[in-house]
């Protein structure tokens, strides 16, 4: 649902200043610590952020997706490890349900999920199924009214937080691809379910991944999210949405790094005369600039366009790889502008630069994404 005006600038004034009042101040001992402190995840439920797009009959705010991307680009002016704690729950963890599940798969979950009760993970990535999601491995074997669970999840963000996973798992064994896939709801506390130790990561420190490892976890069928063997459109569509979110976080974060350049180059002063006056940072600043506001445009547009109703596989695929790839441009600036100072921890560049390597890798690769523009545009004639 589209927040009218007014409503709308509050809850982005409300995110701005949790931004920068609370969390920015917090980033580097974040990262330090690799922890989020349980005291700023109690406000995040508070300020309703784990259910900014489920619907409202179940407690949360139901954003349309343009008002998702308008707050996630608020977000994403601070270390994105925050956005991480419950962006599952926002994104790929919880629309699975959303879009696809029964009212009494729902009643009984999205509550928990949008207050923040209930942590969510996505389930598909596997050590033998990366980009090619449609060949996961992991089996659900069909026992009376039950799955019975066998396999192994990779890189699952928040895994050991989780209540709830959305799993894809093989249905049908003699199927290949996506069309023997399924989606099912998987409860933590289900016995056979083992979490692995969290990576050491390049960035992001305070967020979390995970191997989640299923020996015999059985789950009811009725856990099923739509039909058997439609858990590869499930999640693709999921990740349609997913990747939209994905292109908000990259803009808040190119506009925190192009303001962190602007006000740097401002202070710091070379050859008698701030750098901002030389035509060199400048130049930076205009190609940083002009890339975030198309950027921006792009993804606003996309996100209008789903929620129309239309069809976003060529949009979100082009909004995730032109946002992702822009902000590793504009992180790479901003070193440069920072010069010393961008390459040693003290100003937190080196670490944003690091942070936003992998959104040119998840939700699928700059190169699926290419893939998928391709696609599309050679089935629309161009
Ligand atoms: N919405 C609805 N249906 C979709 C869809 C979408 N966005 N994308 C694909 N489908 C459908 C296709 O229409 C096709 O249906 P039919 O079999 O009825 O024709 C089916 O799903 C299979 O699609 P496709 O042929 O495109 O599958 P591929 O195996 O070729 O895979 C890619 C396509 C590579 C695009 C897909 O596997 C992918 O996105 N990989 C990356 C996964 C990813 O993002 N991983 C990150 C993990 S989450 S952090």
């Amino acid at each position: 649902m589209a927040l009218d005006a007014e409503t709308r600038t509050q809850l982005l004034d409300t995110l701005r200043r949790f931004v920068t009042e609370r969390l920015r101040p917090l980033e580097a001992k974040v990262s330090e610590d690799d922890r989020i402190p349980d005291e700023v995840l109690e406000e995040m439920k508070a300020l309703g952020l784990f259910g900014l797009t489920i619907p409202e009959e179940y407690g949360g705010l139901d954003l349309s997706s343009e008002d998702e991307c308008l707050a996630i680009i608020e977000m994403g002016r601070v270390s994105p490890a925050f956005r991480s704690a419950f962006g599952t729950n926002v994104g790929i963890g919880s629309q699975g349900l959303v879009m696809f599940g029964t009212e009494a798969q729902k009643q009984k979950y999205l509550p928990g999920v949008a207050s923040g009760e209930i942590v969510t993970s996505f389930c598909l990535t596997e050590p033998e199924a990366g980009s090619d999601s449609g060949s996961v491995q992991t089996r659900a074997t069909r026992d009376g009214d039950h799955y019975v669970l066998n396999g192994t999840k990779r890189y699952i963000t928040n895994a050991a937080r989780a209540g709830l996973y959305t799993v894809m798992a093989r249905t049908d064994p003699e199927k290949k691809g996506g069309s023997g896939v399924s989606a099912i709801l998987v409860e933590r506390n289900t016995p056979g379910i083992t979490i692995g130790k969290p990576e050491k990561k390049m960035g992001q420190q305070g967020a979390h991944i995970h191997d989640v490892i299923f020996e015999n976890a059985r789950v009811p069928v009725e856990n099923r999210l739509g039909g058997e063997g439609e858990g590869f459109k499930v999640a693709m569509q999921v990740l349609d949405r997913g990747r939209l979110h994905v292109g908000a976080l990259c803009i808040g974060m190119a506009e925190r790094l192009i303001a962190d350049s602007v006000a740097y180059a401002r202070e710091r002063r070379q050859f008698g005369q701030p750098i901002a006056s030389f035509q060199l940072i400048q130049g930076m600043i205009a190609d940083s600039k002009t890339e975030a506001m198309a950027a921006k445009a792009l993804l606003l547009d996309s996100a209008r366009k789903r929620d129309a109703g239309e069809p976003v596989i060529l949009e979100a695929a082009a909004s995730k790889y032109y946002c992702s790839e822009m902000v590793g441009r504009v992180a790479d600036r901003a070193v440069q502008i920072f010069g010393g100072a961008g390459y040693v921890a003290d100003h937190g560049i080196e670490r944003c630069y690091r942070d936003v390597r992998i959104f040119r890798i998840y939700e699928g690769t700059s190169q699926v994404q290419q893939v998928i523009i391709a696609r599309e545009t050679m089935k629309q004639g161009g």
